[in-house]
């Protein structure tokens, strides 16, 4: 086991460093023999230790999962914190080489229904598939004010769009477009009594619907707040507000969502949008906005209920806030409501229960502010340690500056105090930060993630692009220590820390999954079975190619067409041994698809080039992995054709 340590510190130095640290200054011999030998790590849940608190020994595991997303990547990504290691990348509005992600039929199906049929010309010579993707938010569902381990949803901010990812198996299962909106910005998920509703923030202001007819007149632009029901993934309803939208949260109760708006001037240039000097929150009933959609009180506009929600309507209600405010969240105490100001140094602290008396006009809408405490500059995002204090992102400062929400409160009624704890320095320019579960009610205060833009020097230079950087804070004790850096590609915009006990991920997939249905149903009518069978069937110009994958072979060693054939070919993994993944390439004919145990995966193609095309196993699966090939033999077309 020593030889695997070849950096320990001398015996000399060990003696040295646990004198000084013992209170009696007494070492037993047996003691340091012990502190020079560790015992092989255990497996199974990290076990809370004095070492560095970020250290997840080899053998154990993390105690959270971090989804990050991956902005303009478009692809989701699974940390283990606290060691920050990254685990899994999750394709969304990507394409992924790996795992075929945009080109298996399962995948490019699910991409394809997520493209509103207004837009499907515009994509046809790309195959109907948007390829890119700025994906931002990535929020799991909710029962009862807590994570349920079910769903993850994600926004597309480049193409409009919404996806949701299962849990169980970490893969995208349903990406929608929405209509009457230019962008999905703001995305969070209803907290109670469960998800429910997905609501997205419409950010850039278009005629709506946006034909043409209205051109360059921005007054006549609108933004929409949609709420698609996260179960059906379906458009429940839209709300047009004024101005724009930009983040959302929602109550604990289930009765309102709000949204900060930075474009109240309804500009279309920057010296416009920048001119007042409040904007506003907007605060959505969802109560009455229901009763609106069953009475009949909306217009149908591209098939969707859309409600009016401009001022003076009953379904909204706007609080001016300073100044472009950006982050919107909402506490885990289940009472308050944080926008952050932007371009103000301030925070504006919402009473969610106050928000009843303001739909009925008994208070006005600053009434339902009950703190606005000066923090910094350029206040972006606040995350919660479930104790009442907060934490808010400094971005002009470079800053993480935690702060006590009582206290905040009184200083706003005239009390001479400060509501100030701490100022920790990030590095550099954080946008989000977000604290371990602190977006449920089981906030537990333990860690705080600093999403920061820039990295600048902190690393290795890498050329003039450099990586972020991702900081861990231990936020446990009174005092923030920063713990750890974590570089990371372009752009973990946004992260959840969820607890592990939450989630519950299978380890191969059961064979009547709903991702590989159509498969199925395909080999069915085939008379194949999926799982035992390895052949071709040929129907007119469409060949079907079935086989099996089980380490190391192919259930087909080679198979035949013709020229001008269309080629499906399904791949089903009857390895059903954890982490035995198959992939199958072909040579030369951009076919490449990842199969995991149990799964069975398809790609369809034209065997336009004749010839010798060898196809084989892209993922390392046994020792004789390199063998694991096989040949698809593409005859010429004139050569098939008797005279
Ligand atoms: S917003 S950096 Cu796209 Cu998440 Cu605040
Ligand atoms: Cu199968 Cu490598």
């Amino acid at each position: 086991m020593n030889e695997d340590r070849p950096h320990q510190p001398s015996r000399r130095r060990v003696i040295g460093t646990l004198a000084a640290g013992a209170a009696g200054g007494v070492i037993a011999e047996s003691q340091l023999a012990q502190s020079q030998t560790p015992p092989a790590p255990p497996t199974g849940p990290r076990k809370e230790g004095p070492a560095h608190k970020t250290e997840v020994p080899p053998g154990q595991l993390d105690d959270y999962y971090v989804f990050f997303s991956s902005g303009q990547t478009g692809e989701v990504r699974i940390y283990g914190l606290p060691s920050m290691r990254e685990l899994m990348r999750i394709p969304v509005f990507n394409r992924d080489s790996a795992t075929g992600w945009g080109l298996t039929n399962e995948s490019r199906k699910i991409l394809q229904e997520g493209v509103l049929p207004e837009y499907r010309p515009h994509l046809a010579a790309r195959g109907g598939i948007y390829d890119n993707g700025d994906l931002h938010h990535p929020h799991p569902s909710f029962t009862d004010g807590t994570y349920d381990g079910r769903y993850l949803f994600v926004n597309d901010k480049s193409n409009t769009r919404v996806a949701r990812i299962r849990l169980d198996v970490m893969r995208c299962d349903r990406i929608i477009q929405l209509p009457n909106q230019h962008t999905v910005h703001g995305l969070r998920v209803q907290k109670y009594p469960r998800t429910g509703y997905v609501f997205c923030n419409g950010e850039y202001r278009v005629p709506v619907p946006n034909t043409g007819a209205v051109l360059d007149e921005p007054k006549k632009y609108a933004a929409m707040f949609t709420a698609i029901d996260g179960d059906t993934m379906k458009i429940a309803w839209q709300v047009m507000v004024d101005g724009n939208l930009d983040n959302v949260d929602a109550d604990y109760q289930g009765k309102y969502a709000f949204s900060t708006c930075y474009n109240s001037e309804e500009g279309v240039a920057l010296p416009e949008m920048m001119a007042k000097d409040q904007d506003w929150v907007v605060i959505f009933n969802l109560p009455r906005i229901e009763e609106a959609v069953r009475k009949g009180d909306y217009k149908e506009i591209n098939g969707v209920p859309v409600i009016n929600g401009r001022h003076g309507s009953p379904y909204t209600r706007y609080v001016p806030v300073p100044n472009s405010p950006h982050g919107m969240n909402t506490a885990p105490d289940g009472i308050h409501a944080v926008a952050n100001g932007k371009l103000s140094p301030t925070v504006t602290v919402f009473d969610v229960r106050l928000f009843d008396d303001l739909f009925n006009d008994k208070i006005k809408p600053r009434d339902t502010v009950v703190a606005e405490p000066h923090l910094g500059l350029g206040p972006l995002h606040t995350a919660y340690d479930g104790r009442g204090n907060a934490f808010t992102t400094l971005f002009l400062d470079s800053q993480v500056c935690k702060w006590n929400i009582d206290l905040a409160r009184r200083a706003y009624k005239g009390e001479k105090v400060d509501p100030i704890i701490q100022k920790i320095d990030v590095h550099y320019q954080p946008g989000h930060n977000h604290s371990s579960m602190g977006q449920t009610k089981d906030a537990d205060g333990k860690w705080l993630i600093s999403l920061n833009k820039f990295s600048k020097d902190r690393f290795l230079n890498v050329g003039p692009l450099k990586p972020e950087n991702d900081q861990l804070i231990d936020i446990s004790g009174d005092r923030m220590v920063l713990v750890h850096d974590g570089p990371s590609f372009s752009e973990p915009h946004d992260a959840t820390i969820v607890h592990r006990s939450k989630i519950n991920p299978k380890s191969i997939w059961s064979r009547d999954d709903a991702f590989f249905a159509d498969a199925v149903a395909r080999a069915k009518k085939d008379g194949v079975t999926l799982e035992s069978d390895s052949k071709v069937i040929r129907d007119g110009k469409k060949v079907r190619v079935y086989m099996t994958s089980s380490a190391p072979v192919f259930g087909l060693t080679s198979f035949e067409v013709t020229e001008g054939d269309e080629v499906t070919v399904h791949v089903t993994n009857i390895d059903d041994v954890e982490d035995l993944t198959h992939g199958f390439c072909i040579v030369n004919y951009n076919v490449q698809m990842e199969v995991a145990p149990q799964a069975t995966a398809s790609v369809t193609f034209v065997a336009d080039k004749p010839g010798v095309y060898y196809y084989y196993c892209t993922w390392f699966c046994h020792a004789m992995h390199m063998e694991m090939q096989g040949r698809m033999l593409v005859s010429p077309a004139k050569a098939a054709a008797p005279k």
